[in-house]
């Protein structure tokens, strides 16, 4: 009797796992690493660089590198720590180099210390290499910690030209990658920041769903009420797919009450990511005429898409598809009448 609970409850935590690992994941971030955690010793690198291999979280559906952590300490004199660097590196396994940065000896501690060095995020779908080249001199310098002895041998040195080679002693490099499953939003813009006076929009704030298109976009309606000027397009949406390579363009256009365009701006989909947030277009002292409408052409394509989200408080509000000129047929599964499109104006 309690083997076969037990064994129930294995079962359903079996499942609980499994719907966990599900295609929808939440954000998770990681430290990606190799050592213990305790220097065993410090290297001092002259010509050569430190190197270790990292491969994509297995789970994740996407991987993206964004930072390495190192941890390493300055050593010597004779030259100015604001002014010598270290080079920071990702590179593919044919060392291309896909995201870099130099980091002056100044940030780095004469105690020994964790640096953390933040790189543009880096897709990575292979094996990948962060390598640090500490240009070190053996009066000055910053020399790398390691740890123990390493059964799996991730830890090279070289350089591009003689190669590289795993470390002769063995060790680990505390060389770490920091990884993360979607991209976050840089800056999260809540609703009620752009809501009340100056701010039109039939959205109540939260997504019920949301819609793409290859052509045409949402179109939405406004009243204008004796505002002169608008100032931004704020529109809540994410993108999904190949947009990170790809990096697609998308527009918004202010149309007038014949649909006729007044002006239009592009925009990269990296402005909004995979995680669905509002983000704003500026339209900067743009003449408003009476009524208006603003259309987002999402210009997604089977490897890629920015998707809108719309709201369904429902409320007869002037909530379309359409295109610059035209009105299209509704495409949505969902009533036109009960679809409002999150997309805000700010106006004065
Ligand atoms: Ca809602």
């Amino acid at each position: 009797m309690r083997k076969t609970s037990l064994a129930l409850i294995c079962a359903l935590m079996a499942v609980a796992v499994c719907a966990a690992a599900g295609g929808d994941e939440g954000y998770q971030e990681r430290v990606l690493s190799y050592d213990t955690g305790v220097a065993t010793g410090f290297k001092q690198l002259y010509a050569e660089a430190a190197r270790v291999d990292f491969a994509p979280v297995k789970e994740w559906e996407v991987t993206y590198l964004t930072a390495a952590s190192v941890y390493a300490r300055r050593y010597g004199s004779g030259a100015d720590p604001a002014k010598s660097y270290l080079n920071v590196a990702v590179t593919d396994a044919e060392g291309k180099v896909l995201a870099q940065k130099l980091v002056p000896y100044s940030k780095v501690s004469v105690e020994a210390d964790w640096l953390l060095v933040e790189l543009p995020a880096v897709k990575i779908t292979e094996a990948t290499s962060v390598v640090v080249y500490p240009y070190a001199r053996q009066d000055f310098g910053v020399e790398l910690g390691y740890t123990g002895e390493s059964k799996r041998q991730r830890s090279l040195q070289g350089n591009p030209s003689a190669g590289f080679q795993p470390v002769a002693e063995k060790f680990d490099w505390m060389i770490r990658a920091v990884v993360r499953n979607k991209l976050e939003p840089l800056v999260f813009i809540d609703a009620s920041e752009i809501s009340g006076i100056n701010y039109l929009y039939h959205d109540d704030g939260t997504a019920e769903g949301f819609f793409t298109f290859q052509r045409g976009g949402a179109l939405v309606g406004f009243k204008n009420m004796g505002y002169k000027t608008l100032d931004d397009v704020f529109l809540y949406g994410r993108v999904e797919g190949d947009w990170f390579a790809s990096k697609p363009t998308f527009r918004v256009f202010l149309l007038d009450h014949d649909l006729r365009v007044i002006s239009s701006v592009q925009r990269d989909y990296t402005i909004l990511t995979e995680i669905p947030h509002w983000t704003n277009v500026d339209f900067p002292d743009q003449a408003l005429p009476g009524d208006f409408y603003i259309l987002v052409e999402p210009v997604s394509r089977p490897e890629y898409s920015l998707l809108l989200g719309f709201d369904t408080s429902g409320g007869k509000n002037p909530n379309y598809y359409g295109t610059v000129g035209s009105f299209l047929e509704w495409p949505l599964p969902v009533l036109r009448e009960n679809v409002n499109w999150m997309v805000r104006v700010k106006v004065r």
